[in-house]
């Protein structure tokens, strides 16, 4: 049997359009579940949207359309991003689903009888751009006299009867969580801010309001739906089948991974683990908080004009650069600057020169020297062995960087190939040896099919269009383009199609 691995996106307010952060977050994790998914895993990839609550609700009077209508309209927009990116989601999730709604409902009634939930009263702040409870001693004043939470959303004063998850009685048993297993939370920094918080002592959680009716309702209390982020993170249980412990897809849970901005990480990491073991369930295995993208220096909003969309990136420069970009411009987990400049550079460089005239390169001296044929392979030369070794690596040494989610020291890896690959090809020159000796000049050819077909197989998860075509070219059969299949040469004398450039250069037009 094939070992599960089961991945999860944040699932998107739709308060608002798709943009760039989002993106960023469901195609890295595209990238692994296509990773697994190559590495012989079975896979669960579950992305969606997040659709109750006051700032939904809010949104939705704003559009001056009954909510349900607004987030069905909002939702699509979350699904075509979707599509434009190139993700392979097994399931996409709306948290108005009626699989949802009685997931959830069955959760509180285990919570309840669990002991976990009491009825009380909430008098605080709460921001409704966090969905969050915040205490005095979090807020700043502005100087128009409005408070604001740390995440600068303004707060206002709630006071009305709520029901409370006991999360106080957890403190304990999640810093030993966090001490025995200490990959649950990455990067470092981020495990180390969460400790600090859970450390700080935790209050009871205000899990019900009654000053809205957007939400689900609490089993056996009209008057109380349930608070957003409880009602939110379920998500990943009910997709897995919960409350139905013979669904099929119940065998994936626990979640291997867990990836959010580092905006949403105390919920996931904190509450999220509580709720679960509160109701006899396993918690998650790993939480991974990313960073931050500005966009030219500057947040991201509406007010400034800046917002960029997915689609129309993608428009621009193309689907695979996209993706190839945003995952090897800043160490994965740091915050980063998103620049044009820096993309087409990157897609000139990277893309363009280094992969994109290596396999150029290679491919059409096979078309003009060997009749579009691959050559057998030769008596190995030294420099022959030390290419294709470093090639065979490759599977090895990216399983351990993606297993941490370093994409960039992963792309690093096939970038030092096709790096050595460009030298061995300048050394060896084979357009040389066409007129010394063609069968020497036939096995360094067959060394370059080898060297690439190894890193277009790997690089597929990244960029899944572009490196299909460049296997295409290779020749390789489209069941034998997992890692697994690396293990087995293929046949001298396998056809070639016409190669066609995959990366051409990107040219800013002027003006
Ligand atoms: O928080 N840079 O939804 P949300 C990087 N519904 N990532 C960004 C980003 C940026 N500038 N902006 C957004 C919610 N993101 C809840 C989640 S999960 C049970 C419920 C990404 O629509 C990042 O992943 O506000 C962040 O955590 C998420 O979008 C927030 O999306």
């Amino acid at each position: 049997m094939k070992p599960k691995y089961y991945i999860t996106t944040p699932i998107y307010y739709v308060n608002d359009q798709p943009h760039i952060g989002h993106a960023y977050t469901t195609i890295a994790c595209d990238v692994l579940a296509r990773w697994k998914r190559l590495d012989g895993f079975d896979v669960m990839f579950l992305t969606g949207t997040d659709e109750h609550g006051q700032k939904v609700e809010k949104a939705a009077a704003d559009a001056g359309i009954p909510p349900q209508e607004f987030t069905d309209r909002v939702s699509v927009h979350f699904r075509d991003m979707t599509a434009a990116m190139g993700i392979s989601n097994d399931d996409f999730i709306r948290t108005t689903e009626p699989r949802h709604v009685a997931s959830c409902q069955e959760l509180w009634r285990r919570l309840q009888a669990n002991g976990a939930i009491y009825l009380g009263g909430y008098e605080g702040w709460y921001a409704v751009r966090d969905e969050a409870f915040y205490d005095e001693g979090e807020l700043t004043t502005r100087p128009d006299g409005t408070r604001v939470a740390p995440t600068g959303a303004p707060v206002e004063w709630v006071v009305e009867p709520s029901y409370f998850f006991r999360l106080s009685a957890w403190q304990d048993k999640l810093l030993e969580f966090y001490e025995s297993h200490p990959d649950f939370i990455a990067p470092a920094t981020r495990r180390n801010e969460v400790l600090g918080f859970v450390k700080g002592g935790l209050k009871d959680l205000s899990i019900s309001r009654t000053s809205f009716k957007w939400g689900i309702k609490v089993p056996g209390d009209d008057a109380h739906v349930m608070y957003v982020w409880l009602d939110a993170l379920t998500n990943y249980i009910t997709a897995a089948g919960f409350p139905d412990a013979d669904a099929e897809n119940w065998r994936f849970w626990p979640a291997d991974l867990h990836m959010v901005g580092k905006d949403i990480l105390r919920f996931h990491a904190v509450f999220w683990p509580a709720f679960l073991m509160a109701a006899g369930l396993a918690p998650p295995t790993r939480v991974f908080a990313h960073g931050w993208w500005l966009i030219e220096g500057e947040k991201m909003s509406k007010s400034l004009g800046n917002v960029v969309k997915p689609a129309d990136l993608v428009e621009k420069y193309g689907l695979d650069p996209v993706r190839y970009f945003l995952l090897r411009e800043v160490p994965f987990g740091n915050d980063g600057d998103f620049s044009r400049r820096a993309l087409i550079s990157r897609m000139n460089v990277e893309l363009a020169n280094d992969l994109g005239n290596l396999a150029q390169r290679s491919l059409s001296l096979l078309a003009r020297n060997c009749e579009g044929r691959l050559p057998p392979r030769g008596p190995a030369t030294e420099e022959d062995t030390a290419i294709l070794a470093a090639a065979e690596a490759l599977p090895g040494l990216l399983r351990g960087h993606l297993d941490r989610q370093a994409f960039g020291d992963a792309l690093e890896e096939v970038w030092k190939v096709i790096r050595a690959g460009n030298f061995y090809i300048d050394q060896q020159a084979p357009w040389a040896l066409r007129k010394t000796d063609t069968v020497r000049m036939a096995a360094v050819l067959r060394v370059l099919a080898d060297v690439l077909r190894g890193v277009a197989t790997v690089l597929q998860p990244f960029m899944p269009g572009s490196m299909g075509r460049m296997l295409d070219q290779l020749g390789v059969p489209d069941d034998a383009r997992e890692l697994a299949a690396l293990a087995s040469p293929l046949p001298d004398g396998t056809v070639l199609p016409t190669p066609q450039g995959v990366f051409p250069r990107f040219v800013e037009e002027a003006g």
